[in-house]
C-alpha cells in the first residue's frame, strides 16, 4: 500500500490524498487514515497518464537511413519509406519501437496508439509490433492500427494484406484514401475499412485528407458510413488537414454531421505545420484541421506526436505537453478558459479516441496510473510546459524524477 498526499488535482483548490493498495486507486478522499509508505507530492498536479493517439512505431528512427526527404512533403515521404522497407527485419524494427516507446514512456506516456504498415508481402512490420506489444504490455498499452501506407487498391493485394492484418490481431483498421490512385478508388477503400471494423469488430483510424486539397472529402464519406453503421464513437479520423481548409459553407454543413456520428479526431500539430502548405507561397497555410471549432461543437479532439525521426519528420520526442504546446498555438487556443482543460488533449481526449474509457482516469476501482506534472496549476503547467516527475503505472513506479535545481549566481535572482 502506498499513500500520496498533497495532491492536486486538476481543476480543484485543495488537495486531495491518494491511496494505492495492489495496483488499483483504492480511495481519494480530502484526509486517509492508513499505516502504509507516504509520499508526498507537494502540491504538484496529478493527472491520467498522457496518451498519444497516433505513433508510427515502425517508422521511428529511420530518418538518416535512406536518401531525404528534399521536399519535405508527405507523399515524397512516402516514396522515401518504401524504399527501405525492404530491408526491414523483425528485430531490427521491435528494437527501434522499443527506444520510441521508451522516449515516450520517459515523458509520461503510458498509452499508445501505433500505426503499423502493412503494405509490405511479408507484414514485417505487425509481426514485430505484436511482439512488441505483448513484451512492454505490463508498463504501457499499445494499440495497433493496421496501416496501408500504400495504399489499400494502389498497393498490390493491399486488401488481402489488410484482411490477413485483422486476423493476426490489428486492433484497428487504418487507411489512406487521399493516396489510392483515383477518387473512387479512395472511396472504396472507406467502404472496405468499413466493412473490415464491422466483419472483424475493430475500431477504425484512417489517415484521412492528409492534405491541403479541398477536393479531397473522404471525412464525410467516413463520416457517413460510421453514423449509418452506428460505430462512430469506435472510428478516428486522423489529421484531416484540408477540412482547415475548407469552404466555411461546407465546414458548418459538416459539422454538425460529425457531431452526429460521435467521430473522434486525432491532429498532429508538429507533424502537419511542418510537411503542409508545401506548395502555397503566401499567405502560406497552417495545415491542421479545425481544432477549436471541431472542440467548440463538442467533438472529442485530441492530439499527437505521430512521428519521431522518420522520412516525415525529422524530429520529435514522444513530451506530449511539447505537442501540445504547440497545438495550443497552431489551432489559437490559449484564452484562460482555454488553458484551464488544455491538458484533455493529450489525457482524456485521446483515451475517448481509443475507448479506454472503462480503464483509464483516476476514480476508485481502476488501475492506479497516473502522472506528477513539475507544476503546481494548470497554468504553470501549460506556460511552462512542465516536466513529468513521476509516472506510476498500477501503483509501481516507472520512473521518478528530481526537480531541476538552478545554481542562482547573481543577486538579481534574490530580488
Ligand atoms: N505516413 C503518413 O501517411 N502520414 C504521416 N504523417 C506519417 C506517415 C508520419
Ligand atoms: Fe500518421
Amino acid at each position: 500500500m502506498k499513500k500520496f498526499i498533497n495532491v492536486r488535482r486538476k481543476g480543484c483548490k485543495t488537495p486531495v490524498e491518494i491511496l494505492v493498495k495492489d495496483g488499483m486507486f483504492e480511495k481519494i478522499a480530502p484526509k486517509i487514515e492508513a499505516e502504509c509508505e507516504i509520499i508526498d507530492l507537494e502540491g504538484n498536479i496529478v493527472i491520467p497518464p498522457y496518451v498519444d493517439p497516433h505513433m508510427h512505431l515502425d517508422y521511428v528512427y529511420t530518418a538518416n537511413l535512406g536518401t531525404q526527404n528534399g521536399s519535405g512533403t508527405l507523399f515524397e515521404g512516402i516514396q522515401r519509406w518504401s524504399e527501405q522497407k525492404e530491408h526491414l527485419s523483425i528485430e531490427e524494427v521491435k528494437s527501434r519501437a522499443i527506444r520510441g516507446i521508451q522516449s515516450e514512456m520517459k515523458h509520461g506516456v503510458q498509452y499508445i496508439r501505433t500505426h503499423v504498415d502493412v503494405t509490405e508481402p511479408n507484414l514485417t512490420a505487425l509481426k514485430a509490433l505484436l511482439e512488441v506489444k505483448e513484451e512492454v504490455k505490463d508498463v504501457v498499452e499499445l494499440q495497433l492500427v493496421a496501416f496501408p501506407q500504400e495504399g489499400i487498391y494502389a498497393y498490390p493485394r493491399g486488401d488481402e494484406l489488410m484482411e490477413e492484418a485483422m486476423k493476426m490481431g490489428a486492433d484497428c483498421v487504418g487507411g489512406i484514401p487521399h493516396y489510392e490512385l483515383a477518387r473512387e478508388f479512395g472511396e472504396k477503400s472507406i467502404h472496405k475499412i468499413v466493412e473490415l471494423a464491422v466483419k472483424y469488430d475493430r475500431l477504425i483510424d484512417v489517415h484521412c485528407d492528409e492534405t491541403d486539397d479541398v477536393q479531397s472529402r473522404f471525412l464525410e464519406l467516413l463520416n457517413a458510413l460510421v453514423l449509418i453503421e452506428g460505430i462512430g464513437n469506435k472510428t478516428t479520423a486522423s489529421h484531416t488537414c484540408s477540412f482547415g481548409s475548407a469552404d466555411n459553407s461546407y465546414a458548418y454543413r459538416m459539422m454538425k454531421l460529425l457531431k452526429r456520428s460521435g467521430i473522434n479526431f486525432v491532429s498532429c500539430p508538429t507533424e502537419n505545420i511542418f510537411l503542409q502548405g508545401r506548395q502555397d507561397t503566401y499567405p502560406k497555410r497552417r495545415g491542421i484541421t479545425r481544432v477549436k471549432e471541431l472542440h467548440e461543437e463538442g467533438i472529442n479532439v485530441c492530439f499527437a506526436q505521430d512521428s519521431m525521426s522518420d522520412p516525415w519528420y525529422p524530429l520529435g520526442t514522444g513530451s506530449m505537453i511539447h505537442i501540445l504546446d504547440h497545438g495550443l498555438h497552431i489551432a489559437q487556443m490559449i484564452s484562460p478558459e482555454n488553458i484551464e482543460n488544455a491538458l484533455d488533449f493529450v489525457t482524456i481526449n485521446g483515451a475517448k479516441a481509443m475507448n479506454l474509457e472503462h480503464t483509464y482516469g483516476i476514480e476508485e476501482g481502476k488501475d492506479a496510473n497516473f502522472i506528477v506534472l513539475d507544476a503546481k496549476n494548470e497554468f504553470d503547467a501549460i506556460a511552462q510546459r512542465a516536466g513529468t516527475l513521476m509516472s506510476i503505472h498500477r501503483g509501481e513506479y516507472l520512473f521518478e524524477m528530481e526537480p531541476a535545481k538552478m545554481k542562482q549566481q547573481n543577486s538579481i535572482f534574490m530580488r
